[in-house]
């Protein structure tokens, strides 16, 4: 198995009501799954890379309340905006940043269940319509919709979750 990718990349899929509810769903559920994910690890565990080479699992939560800040951002440009330019970031760099390792990472957490309260609520009072919605990605210079935009972020939460609940099943903790 690519550790990396504990559950597979992301595969876009057509819209469906059925895939939606599901996907609300997940953005629903994550802040409560990141919780379980490291529920009672010590200081060492949190510390430890969740592969060789990887970032820590305290890096991976508070990458996960980065990315969705992100996500948050482009799809209220989305919404407000025709077409915008969303920017994209350097996510190593910004893993370097000083609250990475200086502030617990129950700060990120309570900012994943504020971004996700938001994101829930916006995501699911959209229409099939709205979905349909583009931005452009400033780094791809690609366009993307809403319907991509929610189904990468139900996916990359639990992406992350999987790498540090991975990591407990091999580790035995
Ligand atoms: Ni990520």
């Amino acid at each position: 198995m690519d550790l990396r990718y504990p559950i597979g990349q992301y595969e876009p899929a057509p819209y469906s009501d059925a895939l939606r509810e599901e996907r609300l769903a997940d953005i629903k559920f994550l802040p409560g799954l990141l919780e379980k994910a490291i529920e009672n690890l010590d200081e060492a565990q949190l510390n430890t890379p969740y592969r060789d080479g990887g970032w820590t699992v305290k890096q991976v939560v508070h990458h996960v309340s980065d990315s969705h800040l992100n996500a948050l951002s482009r799809l209220k440009f989305t919404l407000t905006e025709e077409n915008p330019t969303v920017m994209g970031y350097d996510e190593e760099a910004w893993a370097k940043t000083a609250e990475y390792t200086q502030l617990p990472i129950n700060v990120s957490l309570t900012m994943i269940h504020t971004i996700h309260a938001k994101l829930h609520v916006l995501f699911a009072n959209l229409s099939a319509e709205d979905f349909k919605r583009t931005y452009i990605h400033s780094q791809s210079k690609k366009q993307f919709d809403l319907w991509f935009l929610l189904g990468m972020y139900a996916w990359h939460g639990k992406h992350h979750a999987a790498h540090i609940t991975a990591l407990r099943e091999r580790m035995g903790w």
